[in-house]
């Protein structure tokens, strides 16, 4: 029996689990905030404190990181969403403070391949999308029933693609990009600015759920923009299914919203939509079936 601990690591919460790999079943489970810090060393510190307590029980370690994962290298597509750090040596720092093999990917591509194999088998999906909408909006891509990592690790960064050409700077340099405008940071920024307070996209989702209409409208804009770019995926890479996911992702009502946003388009455009089954824990197990596979051939 073979156990994995499973990090993932995002830009408002860090988690880390033990695996069992032959039932895919969490055995222990802890979280701590992310830091946001510019120096690697804080964020080095924040890891060894999660993953001490685990290390003794572990057969390997798998990741499952916010930002583009290439050759074991985090780099922050959008520092803002890691407090200004942009380049980390993740799986050289995770070694050092396991000892343990270890490997990583993108959370969003983990979380993607999580949500595809546990969709029911022999139900004729072979391209799926996962979206997190959460501190950043992530996605991971399944094309052909094979999850697109890419060349660079940079496959399914979708919350880099524009909405509003005239809209607001990302964090990643580009103008407009539906990170800037839909994430729940998005929905902080854009909460605050609207009632003069210091909000972030929890607070301004729990408006809204109390029916303050600003806030409704903030959600359902949102919604709107996540739906738009589905419609652009679905129609360019014939998507089946979509899979919704993050904390936003997964709040009441937003997966009913974007429903009913594509309901407004031609069917071409709208492709299935289901939340998460995993929950928040589709990136933790994700990157544990994905590497045990790798592990089983050393
Ligand atoms: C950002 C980008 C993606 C990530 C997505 C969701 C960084 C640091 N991250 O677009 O790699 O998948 O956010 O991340 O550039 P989360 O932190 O919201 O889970
Ligand atoms: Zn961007």
């Amino acid at each position: 029996m073979s156990i994995c601990l499973a990090v993932d690591i995002g830009g408002t919460k860090m988690a880390a689990a033990l695996v069992d790999c032959t039932s895919q079943r969490i055995i222990d489970r802890h979280q701590i905030v992310t830091p946001k810090s510019q120096q690697p060393e804080i964020f080095s510190a924040a890891l060894a404190s999660l993953l001490t307590p685990f290390i003794a029980s572990a057969d390997f370690v798998a990741i499952a990181s916010t930002g583009i994962i290439n050759n074991g290298i985090l780099t922050a597509l959008n520092p803002a969403n890691l407090g200004g750090l942009n380049r980390f040596e993740l799986v050289d720092d995770v070694q050092r403070i396991t000892n343990l093999p270890t490997y990583a990917m993108n959370d969003a591509q983990a979380a993607a391949w999580y949500e595809f194999i546990s969709l029911t088998p022999n139900n004729n999906t072979h391209n799926m999308l996962f979206i997190t909408i959460s501190t950043g909006i992530g996605g991971g891509l399944v094309l052909n029933q094979q999850l697109q990592t890419g060349a660079r690790g940079i496959s399914g960064h979708i919350g880099h693609t524009v909405v509003n050409a005239n809209g607001p700077v990302c964090g990643c340099g580009r103008q407009g990009c539906i990170e800037k405008l839909a994430s729940g940071t998005a929905i902080g920024e854009l909460g605050s600015a609207l009632f003069k307070h210091p909000y972030n996209g929890h607070q301004v989702y729990q408006l809204a759920l109390d029916g303050n209409k600003d806030a409704i409208s903030i959600i359902h804009s949102s919604a709107a923009a996540v739906a738009e770019l589905i419609a652009n995926l679905t129609i360019s890479l014939d998507l089946d299914a979509v899979v919704i996911g993050g904390s936003v992702g997964l709040a009441p009502h937003y997966c009913k919203y974007i429903q009913q946003y594509l309901n407004e388009k031609p069917e071409l455009y709208r492709p299935r939509i289901i939340s998460a089954q995993a929950g928040g824990d589709a990136g933790l197990l994700g990157a544990a079936h994905w590497f045990a596979r790798q592990e089983s051939h050393t």
